[in-house]
């Protein structure tokens, strides 16, 4: 029995500061309504989807950065996004910042969670990798405050089979710069998953590498495609993008196939739904063969891997 599934990439063009949870809630409905009728048994949104990208200000009003979060999910503002879910019988995934109450604290998180065509959360993941930095640093164009504002993660990276026929689906999450280090996809490629969903914000401009600037389309779907490959499982990547309160932001948003093949990518950098028919079992061939983690691996050999955190140079 063939387990394919047809999943949409939901690209988000800009969301400004003004504009209110209702109002993106509406412009994702909208991209639901297009991926229904498109046939999609599921939708992938951005990161941090519900609100504009936040950490690109300084602030320390700690009610102020908090009204940046969601303290429940589904909450009054996110319930339409779990009704239509049901009602078009379609799983979504959804970035957004977490505030939570754990182990007697408030804790805070740059999360997504996979949520399945009953409306039931699935599969859940915090961000371990946090780009940026934690000070204000004035001298920037725009701040990337990700390590003030966050928490790093503290669920690895889970993989999750998804009932509800989404085909007893193996599913994984990551999101935007963990898309960059092949560990976060190797984590999941060492449980299986057949899929990988991640929503991105990516500035065009990076204040500390500026050379870099030219190749930031490059290099996003470089590491996506790469990452596929390496772990034989499909990589959906999703932008918030375009022009956000004074910040340019990349889109090309994609299906990557567990070939390496971008199957289907965005052309603008607004709202855009990409679709794709995806094959949950097109890996197998890769994992029983190239990629044959158990018959191949030497993880004896990769021991500096894990014990060391940045690069010790020879003598
Ligand atoms: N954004 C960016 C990303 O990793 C960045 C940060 C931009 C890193 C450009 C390197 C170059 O895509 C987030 N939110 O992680």
């Amino acid at each position: 029995m063939s387990r394919v599934i047809t999943v949409g990439a939901a690209q988000i063009g800009g969301i400004q500061r003004s504009e209110s949870r209702a109002q993106v809630v509406a412009r994702m409905i909208d991209l639901m309504k297009q991926a229904k009728s498109n046939g999609c048994d599921l939708i992938a949104f951005p990161e941090l989807a519900l609100t504009t990208f936040f950490p690109r200000w300084y602030m320390e009003d700690r009610e102020e950065i908090d009204t940046f979060f969601e303290r429940e999910m589904p909450g009054a503002e996110t319930a339409p996004l779990f009704n239509a879910a049901r009602e078009f019988s379609m799983g979504f995934m959804l970035g957004f910042a977490e505030l939570a109450e754990e182990g007697g604290r408030t804790r805070r998180f740059n999360t997504q969670i996979i949520v399945d065509k009953t409306g039931t959360i699935v599969g859940k993941y915090r961000k371990i990798h946090l780009p940026g930095h934690a000070e204000h640093e004035p001298w920037r164009a725009f701040q990337h405050l990700e390590k003030r504002y966050f928490e790093v993660g503290n669920l690895s990276w889970p993989v999750n089979r998804a009932g509800a026929d989404l085909h007893s689906g193996l599913f994984g999450q990551m999101i935007c710069n963990d898309r960059r280090w092949p560990e976060s996809y190797r984590v999941m490629g060492l449980q299986g998953v057949e899929m990988i969903l991640l929503g991105y914000n990516t500035p065009v401009h990076n204040p500390p590498a500026p050379d870099h600037d030219r190749l930031g389309d490059f290099h996003n779907h470089l590491v996506m495609q790469a990452g596929a490959y390496q772990n034989a499982t499909w990589v959906v990547g999703v932008a918030k993008c375009g022009m956000e309160e004074g910040c340019d932001m990349i889109g090309g948003s994609c299906i990557i196939a567990p070939t390496g093949e971008i199957v289907a990518q965005a052309v603008t950098r607004g709202d855009e739904l990409v679709v794709a028919r995806c094959d949950l079992d097109l890996g197998a061939s890769y994992k029983n063969s190239t990629f044959n983690f158990a018959r191949h691996r030497e993880p004896g050999q990769y021991r500096m891997i894990v014990e060391r955190k940045g690069a010790i140079l020879p003598e």
